[in-house]
């Protein structure tokens, strides 16, 4: 399990993201904080300039584990549920960018917040299983892994839990999709988010680890000791990231959330 640090090139003081600015000094503090790899999330992909990024990896011995696209739906409203065929498209468009992106940088895509809502559209669970089967072939060409994230009741009115998650997979069929577990979001939905990770076993690609109130680890009532545990059961070794609020600064932040977990990690010996 290597642990990441999440960053954004677009400054949102209430997104939960670590490292929000520059890029190049959230590769460099992620480095020197012992991170292992990084998250990042664009609004497109040319956010960033994709050999220089490369580069940037290799520099610090840190590579992008996923790239997260929400911000194309919350800016630029692009989701796989719009009734109008026109934006879908576009929304493909924008996950055919980042998938070349991560194509290049081996990383995941994650879909999360391109789920989108489906009130008032009855065809719009029809449209989103189209849009990720797309999704998932030009995955599969390009040999990346697409992860979907179910959001909480708040974010989005349907796909909120492990089991709505675990059916769309199934229906999709596909190697390279998986699911992506935010405990934050588990922690609003499913009566048990340890019986609902064992539920998702193999099927579970990557995980946000962040607090009941969406600060790091530790800082809320979440017991990752247990949560820890049972991804060492299940035999996960995928990334986790932390996808927190930046509280009280993102220096802090970011190296309270990896000691708190180290710290764990070494109490149950996943450090062996
Ligand atoms: C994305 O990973 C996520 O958890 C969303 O709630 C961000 O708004
Ligand atoms: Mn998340």
């Amino acid at each position: 399990m290597k642990l990441a640090i999440s960053a954004t090139p677009v400054v949102a003081n209430f997104a939960p993201i670590l490292f929000q600015g520059d890029i190049e000094e959230a590769f460099a503090k992620g480095a020197e904080y012992g991170y292992e790899g990084i998250e990042l999330h664009l609004r497109e992909a040319h956010d960033i300039d994709w050999d220089k990024t490369l580069e940037t990896t290799r520099q610090y011995s840190l590579p992008v584990m996923a790239i997260g696209t929400g911000a194309g739906a919350r800016m630029d409203g692009l989701t796989f549920t719009d009734a109008d065929i026109t934006v879908r498209e576009k929304a493909l468009q924008r996950i055919e960018e980042h998938m070349k992106l991560a194509k290049l940088l081996d990383a995941s895509i994650i879909i999360g917040s391109m789920n989108g809502n489906i009130a008032g559209n009855q065809n719009a669970k029809k449209y989103h299983l189209e849009c990720l089967k797309k999704c998932c072939q030009l995955a599969s060409g390009a040999n990346v892994t697409v992860l979907i994230e179910p959001l909480n009741r708040y974010e989005s009115d349907w796909l909120n839990t492990v089991d709505e998650t675990l059916e769309i997979i199934e229906k999709v069929n596909s190697n390279n999709l998986k699911y992506l577990a935010d405990t934050f979001h588990m922690n609003i939905e499913e009566a048990s988010i340890i019986d609902s990770l064992k539920k998702a076993g193999e099927k579970l690609g990557y995980v946000h680890l962040v607090d009941s109130n969406r600060q790091i680890p530790g800082n809320g009532h979440l017991l990752f000791d247990k949560i820890l545990r049972t991804l060492i059961d299940i035999n996960f070794d995928g990334p986790i990231s932390f996808e927190c609020l930046p509280v009280p600064d993102r220096e802090t932040a970011s190296v309270s959330a990896i000691e708190y977990i180290k710290k764990l990690m070494s109490l149950l010996q996943m450090d062996k």
